[in-house]
């Protein structure tokens, strides 16, 4: 038989066809045979439709997740998703599996653990809530674009096989680059600030970050997507933070507008970003979680525990989901934090803590070379080695700054999801190498 001739349309958009002959290509979500009729449940990138198949097209059995186009007329009928469905008088089958299914994927909720997910992770992503989580985040990522750009910030990538390391600790993968020993990037630190000083004032970069993180967490990956932002001519990490909230105010909003439906399927809701966020200094955090949950924190950064608390006591005082924790000391920030000449011991940084969960790094940096120098030789680190990064200071850097949001741990906290791998394409842990 010749193939019928007709427009190609996503499931979506069918009730804009009523009346027409159209063509679906998608997956078999769902085939119930009832008597000579089958209701077929088509998916497509864009969500769902009924298909109808009569006679000897109802007859052909139908296997989940086979791979059909399907062209026939576009009918009314209030009881299929849309208020519409397709009544079909072509079938074509492209693709049939060939081995059995890991999961079901046309119940509402997979009935599948994490790592049973994961370890068939492509196959996964075609159930419409696990498929909504990579969606919400391309929205947040887009937003994030959006806003930088329009205040003039300029779009960069920097290497990220890289000949050391910047975030301090042992978290570094070693990589083998030639005849050299060579790492795979902590962060795009160094090169962000290089790339302001090199005249840009205000860049960003959405990219792979590397942590050869050796704990079992549900926040912490090997590989993440790091959303960095650098810029020139700010003199207090006030401006930065008060960037951060209104680019936050400008992502959530954005991806409430843009991806409402995959937010629904996870019950979920962007918080509000007030338009001031709470700031309190790691000093008197550490006070507060005394005092009111006699929670002893030792000096330095707050614990996961302790970040949990202090959202908590943010919260219950009507502050919202978010908090500035400010006043980092020198020994738990890296040798480019900016120290504050007011606070001897202490730095000009932030963490942006958001129900319960760290979500930004941030700060001033120093941006004098001979204080550069010093802060690296205090941590026991040579300045021989980041010789072209001290080289743009010596050649005239402005006062600068920044910060970084992990893209997962955010996605996480907005959905609700109760591991920030599920908020990875290909997630890389400890123990995972593949898919
Ligand atoms: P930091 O190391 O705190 O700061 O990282 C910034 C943000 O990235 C996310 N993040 C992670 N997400 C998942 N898995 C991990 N292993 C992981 N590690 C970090 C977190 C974190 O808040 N250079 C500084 C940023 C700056 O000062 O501009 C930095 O990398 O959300």
């Amino acid at each position: 038989m010749a193939v019928q001739t007709s427009t190609r349309v996503l499931t979506r958009d069918l009730p804009q066809h009523l009346g027409a002959v159209v063509t679906l290509m998608g997956w078999v979500h769902r085939c119930r045979h009832l008597g000579k009729l089958a209701f077929l449940i088509l998916r497509d990138r864009s969500g769902l439709a009924q298909a109808v198949l009569e006679g000897e097209l109802a007859a052909r059995p139908l296997p989940e997740e086979s791979v059909v186009a399907v062209t026939g007329p576009v009918a009314l009928e209030p009881r299929a998703p849309g208020g519409v469905e397709i009544r079909v008088t072509q079938l074509r089958v492209l693709a049939e599996p060939t081995r059995p299914l890991p999961f079901e994927l046309h119940r509402k909720e997979v009935r599948a653990g994490l790592e049973v997910v994961l370890e068939h992770r492509a196959f996964g992503l075609r159930h419409p809530k696990l498929g909504a989580v990579l969606r919400v985040q391309a929205e947040l990522v887009h937003a994030f674009r959006e806003y930088l750009r329009d205040q003039g910030f300029l779009e960069v990538r920097t290497p990220k096989i890289v000949a050391t390391g910047t975030e301090g600790g042992a978290s570094l993968f070693p990589v083998q680059y030639f005849d050299r020993p060579a790492y795979l990037a902590q962060s795009p630190q160094l090169y962000k600030q290089m790339l302001v000083g090199a005249g840009y004032e205000r860049v960003f970069e959405v990219g792979p970050a590397y942590r050869a993180e050796d704990s079992h967490t549900t926040r912490h990956l090997a590989e993440f997507t790091s959303l960095d932002v650098e810029m020139a001519f700010v003199e207090s990490e006030e401006e930065l933070m008060d960037l951060e909230t209104a680019l936050l105010r400008h992502m959530f909003r954005a991806v409430a507008e843009r991806a409402g439906e995959c937010l629904a399927l996870w019950r979920a809701e962007p918080p509000e970003v007030p338009d001031r966020i709470e700031r309190i200094p790691v000093r008197e955090a550490r006070e507060i979680l005394l005092r009111r949950y006699r929670k002893l924190t030792p000096e330095g950064d707050l614990d996961t525990e302790g970040e949990r608390l202090i959202c908590r006591y943010v919260a219950e005082a009507g502050k919202g989901s978010f908090v500035f924790i400010t006043q980092y000391p020198e020994s738990s920030r890296p040798f480019y934090a900016c120290p504050d000449p007011d606070r001897p011991g202490l730095t000009r940084t932030f963490d942006l803590l958001m129900n319960g969960t760290e979500i930004t790094s941030g700060g001033l940096r120093i941006h004098d070379p001979a204080l550069l120098v010093a802060a690296m030789r205090k941590r026991g680190l040579q300045p021989e080695h980041f010789a072209p990064y001290l080289e743009v200071f010596e050649l005239g850097m402005p006062p600068h700054g920044g910060f970084a949001i992990g893209a997962e741990r955010l996605t996480a906290l907005i959905l609700g999801l109760a591991n920030a791998k599920e908020a990875a394409a290909f997630p890389r842990d400890r123990s995972r190498l593949t898919p």
